[in-house]
């Protein structure tokens, strides 16, 4: 045995219901209210993400010219992050099977034509612990890969209250955001698709 089960992949569709997702929204409206969503620019090139972002939580993950990195307050505000939402933090107890509490719910919104290039959560020292997310919104093309860039992919289709859990050997596999299907969910106002990830960022 190397993995326990609970903890590796996991795929849980519509585990949030149309109220859930209603009410998860609610708390991001206020949220977000808060801690807007900023367009991050990527490490030395400086060149905009197509998507944009803000975070919940103690710390944040935050992207710019000097880096990737965790940091306790929003760039542009200057102000500590607003709390995660208590629905995300059922969640994570329920799925997560890690004895320690996330500090990080990295939001991303996108827009039309917005995408999320090919990557491996690597930021956090915590990788003993799970990444979770909640898709909300339109239906996107979720690509999943192995621990390295060149490994086979295959394509998972994220709809509004889907959640998705990268654990055990899954946690370093490579993902990204290939397309949003505009026009697949009525969720959000004027279209588009919010992802939620939560991380445990430090060692417990
Ligand atoms: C997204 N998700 O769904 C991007 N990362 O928009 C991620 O990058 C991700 O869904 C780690 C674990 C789960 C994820
Ligand atoms: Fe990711």
């Amino acid at each position: 045995m190397t993995a326990t089960p609970e903890r590796g992949f996991g795929w849980y569709p519509g585990r949030f219901d149309p109220a859930a997702q209603s009410r998860l929204l609610a708390d991001l409206k206020t949220l977000l209210a808060a801690a807007p969503l900023y367009r991050p620019t990527m490490p030395v090139s400086g060149k905009p993400f197509s998507v944009t972002m803000s975070n919940a939580g103690p710390l944040g993950w935050v992207s710019d010219r000097r880096g990737y990195r965790y940091q306790a307050q929003h760039p542009r505000t200057g102000l500590p992050w607003p709390p995660i939402p208590d629905a995300l933090l059922a969640l994570w107890e329920a799925l997560s099977g890690y004895p320690a509490p996330p500090e990080a719910c990295l939001i991303n919104r996108y827009d039309a034509g917005a995408r999320l290039g090919l990557h491996c959560d690597s930021d956090e020292a915590a990788r003993d612990a799970p990444v979770l997310s909640v898709s909300l919104g339109d239906t996107a093309v979720f690509r999943l890969g192995g621990p390295s860039r060149k490994d086979p992919t295959r394509s998972i289709r994220l709809n509004s209250g889907d959640v998705l859990r990268l654990g055990g050997a899954s946690r370093q596999a490579y993902h990204g955001i290939d397309r949003v299907l505009g026009g697949s969910s009525r969720l959000l106002p004027g279209g588009g698709r919010i992802n939620l990830t939560l991380r445990r960022v430090t060692l417990p």
